[in-house]
């Protein structure tokens, strides 16, 4: 239906400003020197790279709050992340946004949620991102950005890309969480938000899980978005992120689950965030995240 239009739209999120590290704003390039074109070409996928020229210079915003760090910096730039990825979707492509910290995810969902009023969304991540202004242990927005696009915090954020909640918490599946603030547990369990934890993966196996999670995005929802955050992998094979926490996902494992969802077809859009090249152990994390956004788009052993 996309005619002659690239069918993934590959949009580059270079920013950092919602994790305490910078570094992260390197992330997209470091993933396009990694290969990412290569495999794409090898699978046969159409693609455009988008230039990073939609978002706005930012560099004098300095708004700011204890408890919502770099919050106008953050706002002006997701309301592009947001316009850019409405507009990848609305030409019948294939959003892919490479981050970024995962504070670039406001946007994305926003924007992908423009067109699909029934998103389903899967956060894979060692965090929730369910903190708010007021339970926020660092004030970094990163760590808010799923509340946001659930509606919750300040309306800074949760109006980005439009006045009202992007997704809601029964179309919405935490996969990988082993480091959740109290008032991120708490939201969990007020909202009903689906959280499958490490010991969860570890107890019945990421197969059971993913089979699971595939069935809740997808249960009369009209797209899912996947929001990939690196540091939902073991950081034995990811440290080139900001917030490494031990325990994590095992390379196969993580590309099971790519695989599934390749396999189950549901997806509609992505994010992969908080690849950090200046952390990175030469680009072992940036490679690992072009194989993962291979395994996601069809990607195949045999
Ligand atoms: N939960 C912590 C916070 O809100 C850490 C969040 N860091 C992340 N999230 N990298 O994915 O500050
Ligand atoms: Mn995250
Ligand atoms: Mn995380
Ligand atoms: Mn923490």
């Amino acid at each position: 239906s996309a005619g002659q239009l690239p069918h993934i739209a590959i949009i580059p999120a270079p920013f950092d400003w919602g994790a305490s590290r910078r570094g992260a704003s390197h992330g997209p390039q470091a993933i396009l020197l990694s290969g990412l074109e290569r495999k794409l070409q090898n699978l046969g996928l159409s693609y455009v790279v988008e230039s990073p020229d939609y978002l706005p210079d930012v560099s004098l915003d300095h708004r700011s709050e204890q408890h919502l760090r770099y919050w106008g910096k953050i706002a002006a730039v997701n309301e592009a992340i947001a316009q850019k990825t409405a507009q990848a979707a609305a030409a019948g492509q294939f959003p892919l946004l490479l981050g970024g910290d995962h504070s670039i995810a406001i946007g994305s969902v926003a924007g992908a949620a423009r067109g699909r009023r029934r998103l389903g969304v899967l956060w894979i991540d060692a965090h929730g991102d369910l903190n708010t202004p007021g339970t926020t242990p660092s004030g970094n927005i990163h760590g808010m950005s799923l509340a946001c696009s659930l509606g919750h915090g300040d309306s800074r954020l949760t109006s980005i890309g439009g006045s009202y909640p992007k997704v809601q918490a029964d179309r919405t599946v935490i996969v990988g969480a082993r480091e959740l603030d109290e008032g991120e547990r708490q939201l969990i369990r007020s909202e009903g938000i689906h959280c499958f934890t490490m010991h969860d993966i570890d107890r019945r196996g990421m197969a059971a899980v993913m089979d699971e999670a595939i069935a809740i995005v997808s249960d009369g929802t009209d797209g899912v978005h996947l929001s990939f955050d690196i540091d939902s992998v073991d950081p034995g094979e990811a440290p080139g992120t900001g917030t490494k926490v031990r325990g994590g996902l095992m390379y196969r494992e993580t590309h099971l689950a790519m695989e599934m969802l390749a396999e189950s077809g549901i997806v509609t859009s992505a994010d992969v965030v908080e690849v950090n090249p200046q952390l990175d152990n030469g680009h072992r994390t940036a490679r690992l995240a072009v194989e993962l956004i291979a395994s996601l788009l069809g990607e195949r052993i045999l």
